[in-house]
């Protein structure tokens, strides 16, 4: 395989510490083939023209970093309009909450092309291309535009809705015609990609050819699950770090005579927050042994906060953690830690070694990795148990979680109340099942399935016309 060029919103540097297992996963991949990681560097130049953004580069190792800076007109339209508040909300079946504002598609265009025309300059013809996810959908119908021919591959980290909902999109037709761009693009689960077959199969008059390929615009493209994983050794690496160490015996003293539940999740409207205060409220009234024991830890990390609908989750969250702790707590007791800040990587294993539970119930989800660090953090003697929600991508391989509904609280209340009784054979037969299947398909699996797909793609032989 030729050089490995990974395109996505925001890098990451594989050898920083704090990277998460995507990062290094991918970090991986680069040193081994020597590579180039392109994305926006996280700067507005206030005074920038729009279309246009200054590179910048810098070396990790044999791993080459570009990154780019957007104007203010092109960030406002391309990140914060057309990714976060029209593809974001309709991907997760959130339509009502979807603004296909003014300027949005124009920006996302604008942006797609200038990442497009900074990195064809940096191209080599043997290069392979590996582009994530909804902010840049359209980057290698781009490319193309440019000359390119390189082999390119997109996976998609969130989900594909089904294609009434896709439909529902102004300019899907374009969108949908972009991924005939690529030449592998990878979803999450089997049902994103089921959608994705209906969906241009019945909207785009593509043909099925079978093994996974379809035919249309005078291309193929081949579409296919790959379910991403967690590096599960380097989280358990993590468990050993002295800030672990630390926070887990806090954890332990202070909570001694509770149990306690945890939720670790970005502040989103996917993540259902809301719904799943509100079934651990009917927790603690339908099954009163709970009271002054059942401590809900809800780790909420700020995201996209410059966004109405987030503005307006956080403080349902915070009335509703409010009246739950002031209905039920005690002196010595609050029902609910809800803390509204992110918490340091190293100290995420200690909080979920202590939970008996853990609580990962999204509206939708494209997988939630969450879930899956969970399952690598509890001890084969004593584990834990996973409450996950059906709608989530992981709930496809993580089936001997306790499965819930999010919707319905009466019963995702019950389901917990399940977990926190559940006795320890059943805990451990139910863990280890879970444990075997996140080894397997680890996020090293994960990148070597999708790049050695995209590999045995012969490039020449897309174009059918
Ligand atoms: C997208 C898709 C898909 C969370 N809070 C803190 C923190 N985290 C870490 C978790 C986990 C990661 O962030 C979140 O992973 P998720 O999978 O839940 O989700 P998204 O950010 O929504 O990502 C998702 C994923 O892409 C990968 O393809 O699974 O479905 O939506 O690793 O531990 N990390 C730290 N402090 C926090 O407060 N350090």
């Amino acid at each position: 395989m030729g050089r490995l060029v990974v395109v996505s919103n925001r890098i990451g540097d594989p050898r920083k510490a704090a990277a998460g297992g995507l990062a290094v996963a991918l970090g991986d991949a680069l040193s081994q083939s020597g590579g180039l990681w392109f994305g926006w560097s996280g700067k507005i130049n206030e005074s920038g023209a729009p279309g246009e953004g200054e590179l910048h580069m810098q070396r990790s190792g044999s791993v080459q970093l570009v990154t780019l800076d957007l104007s203010q007109a092109d960030h406002d339209a391309y990140y914060t309009g057309y990714s976060n508040q029209a593809l974001w909300p309709a991907f997760h079946y959130r339509l009502d909450l979807a603004d296909f504002g003014a300027g949005f598609f124009a920006g996302y265009q604008r942006v797609n092309r200038l990442f497009a025309r900074k990195l064809a300059a940096l191209l080599q013809p043997d290069d392979v291309v590996w582009v994530h996810d909804y902010h840049l959908i359209p980057l290698a119908a781009e490319l193309r535009a440019l000359g390119c021919r390189q082999r390119i591959g997109f996976f998609l980290h969130i989900p594909l809705p089904p294609p009434p909902i896709l439909a529902a999109i102004p300019g899907h037709e374009w969108l949908m015609r972009s991924f005939f761009a690529y030449d592998l693009v990878g979803l999450q689960t089997r049902s994103d990609a089921d959608h994705f077959a209906r969906f241009v199969v019945e909207e785009a008059n593509a043909t099925a050819l079978g093994n996974d390929e379809f035919e249309a615009f005078g291309r193929r493209v081949v579409a296919r699950a790959f379910p991403i994983g967690i590096d599960v050794d380097e989280f358990q690496r993590l468990a050993h770090s002295t800030e672990s160490r630390e926070t887990e015996a806090m954890l332990r003293d202070q909570y001694s005579k509770r149990r306690l539940l945890v939720g670790v999740d970005r502040l989103d409207y996917s993540k259902g927050l809301p719904r799943r205060f509100r079934a651990f409220r009917e927790l603690l009234a339908n099954y009163p042994e709970n009271r002054n024991s059942a401590t809900l830890i809800q780790i909420a990390s700020p995201t996209r906060e410059t966004v109405d609908a987030y503005d307006d989750l956080r403080r349902d969250l915070e009335g509703l953690a409010g009246e739950i702790n002031g209905d039920y707590g005690e002196l010595d007791w609050m029902p609910i830690r809800y803390l509204h800040r992110t918490w340091a990587r190293r100290r995420l294993p200690a909080l979920y070694r202590c939970a008996r539970v853990a609580l990962v119930t999204p509206l939708r989800d494209g997988m939630n990795l969450v879930a899956k660090e969970y399952v690598a953090m509890q001890t084969q003697e004593d584990p834990g148990v996973l409450v996950l929600s059906r709608f989530a991508g992981a709930a496809e391989q993580m089936r001997e979680a306790l499965l819930v509904n999010p919707y319905d609280i009466p019963a995702a209340a019950q389901t917990i109340q399940r977990a926190l009784q559940m006795p320890l054979a059943e805990r451990r037969e139910r863990h280890a099942a879970l444990l075997q299947r996140i080894r397997t398909n680890d996020v090293h699996w994960w990148r070597k399935e999708f790049l050695d797909a995209l590999s045995a793609i012969e490039p020449r032989v897309r174009e059918t016309s």
